[in-house]
């Protein structure tokens, strides 16, 4: 029997972790809302940022409160933590898409993660 990792932390949805499906490459979410209504789908973000060879791709900024998708296409884990204001700190395994939500005040964000301290970039919320 294969066990899928189920974590669900406060806003934070983990909808693929199968090792298998996410491994193609060029294979980008679609970015944004094509339609303007139902903001309520948690399936919508707005914005993402790709995890690929030890290093976060980062969208020039995002909307406060935005939801952002993050994809991870290392065959690491990984984390996109706010190292000092933003309180966010959101585990995306191997292969996997999260997404969470961006902080409410704009700012600059310093992004790192957990397991690899050398990574680095920021979110620019306005
Ligand atoms: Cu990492």
């Amino acid at each position: 029997m294969k066990g899928y990792v189920m974590r669900s932390t406060h806003r934070i949805l983990i909808f693929a972790t199968a090792a298998g499906m996410a491994m193609m490459t060029g294979c980008t979410p679609p970015n944004g809302p094509s339609s303007a209504a139902s903001p309520s789908a948690s399936a919508a973000w707005e914005a993402s940022i790709a995890i690929k060879n030890f290093g976060f791709e980062v969208p020039a900024s995002v909307r406060p409160g935005a939801m952002i998708a993050v994809t991870n296409t290392d065959s690491a884990p990984h984390t996109v933590t706010a190292k000092g204001k933003g309180g966010f700190d959101v585990d995306v395994p191997a292969g996997a898409t999260v997404i969470f939500k961006a902080p409410d005040e704009p700012g600059e964000y310093a992004i790192t993660c957990t397991f690899h301290p050398q990574m680095a970039g920021t979110l620019a919320v306005k």
